[in-house]
């Protein structure tokens, strides 16, 4: 799939000390860890289901993900960035099928906004950006594959499905075939079956093993689309190996880093690294996850419709700089609740630097870009290196400042590291 411009990223002054290492909350283990100590950075992070996007909590979690890349290049690190588009699954067909759109151009249009909103924003693009649909192939053989080492298995589909192979049923992962299912978000028995059933999960599908087994491959249905299978039959792909072959096919296992909202830790990264386990040496060392951003009293969900679009501000004139420095304003982890005071911060802080960045000369930047690297290493702790800025900001345009030991060239170094390290663009 084509995805966005690469953004120019500055070259900054290396650091005088050693880069410092680059820690993340690891969701399993709740601690900070370097997911990427070595000279290499790969990583994958979930990407849309294409429609109602992009609204201000994708927003935020891409360009909390953003943040991360950001970091690692400016690491000198060699990073693979790899991401997917849920371009068939069922909560879009039911988008499309109430809207009476057909799927695949509701699909191609949200996917074009939300090109442009990445775009807008600054996120530096996936290097490999892989539909579902596109997928069909690879996952077809992935289930294949899984089936013949028995570690999924067939359920009978109910009359009038499956096309011209009905005896072919939906192929289910068996969650036993894993000894390591439950390691990723370590959750209870119970905990899991209640957000299986929250987040497009079947616990009650008869004919399951276990309730909490995830469907891999879903026949033909009248009215739905579906591909050709090989020895599976006629269908679609199921939403975690989905995610498990474009991460295995464009990184290679195991790799760094999967994530995404904190939504997807279960059942969805939890599946996908289990299958990604039975396909090759393991799935994602590291997951992380962004908090969930709320509106109007609740999380800010499609299926709430509570939604704020990137486009919709972009629309009605707001500077898409401002509404990233509106998200940067809280620390990627926390949950908050979007309001337009966020927004007239975001703006405002935009306007102070701008002015700030525009003198001739201002105070050294040194100690400046040095707190943006340690706070974005540090669980990539924006409000800190916000703040860093900010006092830099509030120095240089302050009128009854001694300007006798002024860097000329401080402006510019605090311009290049807003844009390279945070993918603000003055
Ligand atoms: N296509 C799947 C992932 S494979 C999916 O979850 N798509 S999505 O369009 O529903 O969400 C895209 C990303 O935005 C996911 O990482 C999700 O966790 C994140 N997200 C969704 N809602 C919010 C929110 N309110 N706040 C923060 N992140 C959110
Ligand atoms: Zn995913």
């Amino acid at each position: 799939m084509r995805s966005w411009p690469t953004p120019q990223i500055p070259a900054l002054p290396r650091p005088v000390e050693p880069h410092p290492p680059i820690r993340v909350h690891d969701s399993t283990t709740g601690e900070l860890v370097e997911p990427a100590a070595g000279t290499t950075a790969r990583f994958y992070v979930c990407g849309i289901t294409p429609y109602d996007a992009t609204h201000i909590g994708h927003a935020a979690t891409y360009v909390a993900f953003d943040l991360l890349h950001r970091a690692w290049i400016d690491a000198g690190k060699d990073v693979t960035f790899v991401s997917n588009v849920t371009d068939v699954d069922d909560p879009l067909l039911e988008r499309a099928a109430a809207t009476g759109v057909d799927w695949r151009d509701l699909a191609e249009e949200q996917i074009a906004l939300y090109r442009e909103d990445m775009t807008a924003l600054g996120v530096v693009p996936p290097a490999t950006w892989t539909g579902a649909v596109e997928s069909v192939p690879a996952v077809v053989e992935a289930v294949e594959r899984l089936l013949a080492d028995g570690a999924a298995y067939r359920v009978p589909v109910e009359p009038g499905a499956g096309g011209s192979d009905p005896h072919l049923g939906d192929v289910y992962a068996d969650l036993t075939a894993d000894p390591e299912f439950g390691s990723v978000a370590r959750l209870d028995h119970e905990t899991m079956t209640a957000l299986f059933a929250e987040r497009g999960g079947d616990p009650q599908r008869e004919g399951k093993k276990s309730p909490l087994d995830p469907l891999l491959w879903r026949r033909e249905r009248p009215g739905e689309p579906a591909w050709d299978g090989a020895s599976l039959g006629t269908g679609r792909p199921g939403w975690h190996v989905e995610c498990a072959v474009i991460a295995r096919d464009g990184l290679g296992l195991p790799f760094d880093l999967q994530g995404g909202g904190a939504d997807l830790l279960f059942p969805h990264h939890e599946m996908s690294t289990s299958h990604d386990r039975l396909l090759g040496d393991g799935g994602a060392r590291v997951h992380m996850h962004a908090g969930l951003v709320a509106y109007e009293g609740e999380k800010m969900s499609k299926s709430r419709g509570n939604l704020v679009f990137v486009s919709a501000l972009r629309a009605a004139g707001v500077d898409p700089m401002a509404i990233r420095l509106a998200l940067l304003a809280h620390h990627y982890r926390a949950e908050w609740e979007w309001t337009d005071a966020d927004l007239a911060a975001g703006a405002a802080r935009l306007e102070r630097w701008r002015a700030a960045v525009s003198g001739n000369g201002g105070p050294d930047a040194g100690a400046t870009l040095a707190a943006v690297r340690a706070a974005l290493a540090d669980d990539l702790d924006a409000p800190a290196a916000l703040a860093a800025v900010d006092a830099w900001a509030e120095r240089s345009l302050d009128p009854a400042r001694d300007t006798s030991g002024d860097d000329e060239g401080a402006p510019g170094v605090v311009a290049r590291t807003i844009d390279a390290l945070l993918g603000v663009r003055l």
